[in-house]
């Protein structure tokens, strides 16, 4: 999957949406264009009665230029063929927040410490990705236990996003708010 193409991405295998749902504290991060999300961005996920994947999320942003405020985002997931491949639509609790249609797809997880997930949102004519984003998760506060590391840069570097991630950092911002 070192090609870049995003149609030989390898995602989870026999991927389980129960034992994904829960809080997942995003660790690091590979900015979209226009990002949105910045920092302490914590995502609940959650199976409806329907079976369906469900999410709300939150995170510190800065819209309008200069208004820092923590969003409160909803998600929902449309499944596909593939059982790790999502389809998000997601909004904010207030209508002044984006709004989206993103690819969601889990590429590796372990369910219970660390979660690596990829979003495209345009793919270029010869195949590689023009405009991602990428979450790495954490079911911990303090971050990845360090023998999850070289599991998360190794799939880091299948997604050809080695070197483009920042961390994301966790204040206590939204907690209060
Ligand atoms: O931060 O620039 C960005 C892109 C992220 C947009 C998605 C936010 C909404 C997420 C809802 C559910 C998350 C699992």
């Amino acid at each position: 999957a070192q090609d870049c193409q995003v149609a030989n991405i390898q995602v989870m295998q026999n991927f389980d949406k129960t034992r994904y749902a829960g809080t997942w504290y995003a660790v690091a991060k590979k900015d979209p264009l226009g990002l949105f999300l910045l920092d302490n961005v914590v995502a609940n996920i959650f199976i409806d009665e329907n079976g369906y994947m469900n999410a709300t999320a939150e995170g510190r942003v800065v819209i309008l230029n200069n208004w820092e405020m923590c969003a409160h985002m909803f998600g929902t997931f449309e499944d596909t063929t593939d059982p790790a491949k999502f389809k998000m639509r997601y909004w904010g609790v207030a209508s002044y927040l984006q709004t989206g249609y993103d690819d969601h797809w889990v590429i590796d997880t372990d369910y219970d410490n660390y979660a690596v997930h990829y979003s495209c949102r345009q793919v270029d004519d010869d195949g590689t990705c023009l405009d991602s984003y990428s979450f790495i998760f954490s079911r911990h506060l303090t971050g990845l236990r360090a023998e999850d590391l070289p599991i998360v840069q190794q799939k880091k570097s299948h997604l050809c996003l080695q070197n483009k991630y920042r961390r994301v950092s966790h204040n206590g911002f939204c907690i209060s708010k």
